[in-house]
């Protein structure tokens, strides 16, 4: 009863989110893709100064995605790192710790992207209203800041990707953030990396994705760094989103591109 008004909701509001609050808890999480682990391959721990916007997205308080703070009161994240409503989650900022330090902060609102959809992971990208306006402390807790409208990454040119995913199959999160740097690549020759998969899949590098990754690989985002930043010449570029496995040759790391979104972003916030 409550699905078909969920549902029969989102038809005739078209708006564009689909806010999840508790009632939608009853709804039955999509399925995800099954996407192998690792976690960022190939980096290094840096402090949380070199990333003070990014927050550990906890699910019953234990470090599950990234997160992304760009305003005194909104987070980003993935699409798919939320299946539920506002009270299982919570955000630990400002520690370079998933599990210690820095600081609590809760969501009132989730807002999927309306148009997310979890068998293509096309628009993986969600918004999370703080209920408590967080401001800046120190150099430990800031706000990425949003590239402007029209600029996209140059392909080659080196992205930060950052995160507490696990180091490998089965194994452990990190617990200390780690970094690692990637070159990005263009839409066209990431789908040509993925032709194969996306034949097989029906998943495609779509407008909505940024990938970044070496041929050989060997440097990669990977489970549990999903909802993270990737950041070129200082502006959030992706949110961290997918990829076949992590670090491998020929398989770039694909994230929801920022730059597609800033319209969507700044239309549901303000800012
Ligand atoms: C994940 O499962 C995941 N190598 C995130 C990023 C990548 C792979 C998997 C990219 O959250």
């Amino acid at each position: 009863m409550l699905l078909v008004l969920f549902f029969g909701f989102v038809a005739l509001c078209n708006c564009e989110y689909v806010l999840i609050d508790k009632r939608e808890d009853i709804l039955e999480p999509e399925p995800l893709v099954p996407l192998p682990d690792g976690r960022i391959v190939g980096g290094w721990p840096v402090n949380i100064t070199s990333h003070p916007y990014q927050a550990s997205f906890h699910n019953w308080h234990r470090h599950s995605c990234g997160g992304v703070l760009i305003s005194p009161n909104w987070i980003v994240t993935a699409a798919h790192c939320i299946s539920a409503g506002p009270h299982r989650y919570s955000f630990r900022l400002g520690s370079h710790l998933w599990a210690s330090g820095g600081t609590i902060l809760v969501g009132t609102y989730l807002m999927r992207h309306a148009q997310y959809n979890a068998s293509t992971i096309d628009y993986d990208i969600a918004l999370v209203r703080l209920s408590m306006a967080q401001s800046v402390v120190g150099d430990t807790i800031g706000y990425a800041q949003l590239p402007p409208e029209g600029w996209h990454p140059t392909p080659g040119s080196l992205a930060t990707v950052a995160g507490w995913g696990t180091p490998f199959a089965g194994g452990s999160l990190m617990d200390e953030l780690q970094e690692v740097d990637v070159p990005i690549v263009s839409n066209e020759s990431c789908q040509q990396f993925y032709s194969e998969l996306s034949n097989r899949t029906g998943i495609f590098i779509t407008d909505r994705m940024v990938c970044a990754g070496f041929a050989a690989g060997g440097q990669d985002a990977c489970n549990g760094d999903s909802g993270g930043p990737l950041v070129v010449d200082g502006y959030l570029t992706g949110i961290v989103s997918w990829g076949n496995g992590c670090a491998r040759e020929g398989y770039p790391g694909v994230y929801a591109s920022v730059p597609y979104f800033v319209p969507w972003i700044k239309e549901l916030t303000g800012l």
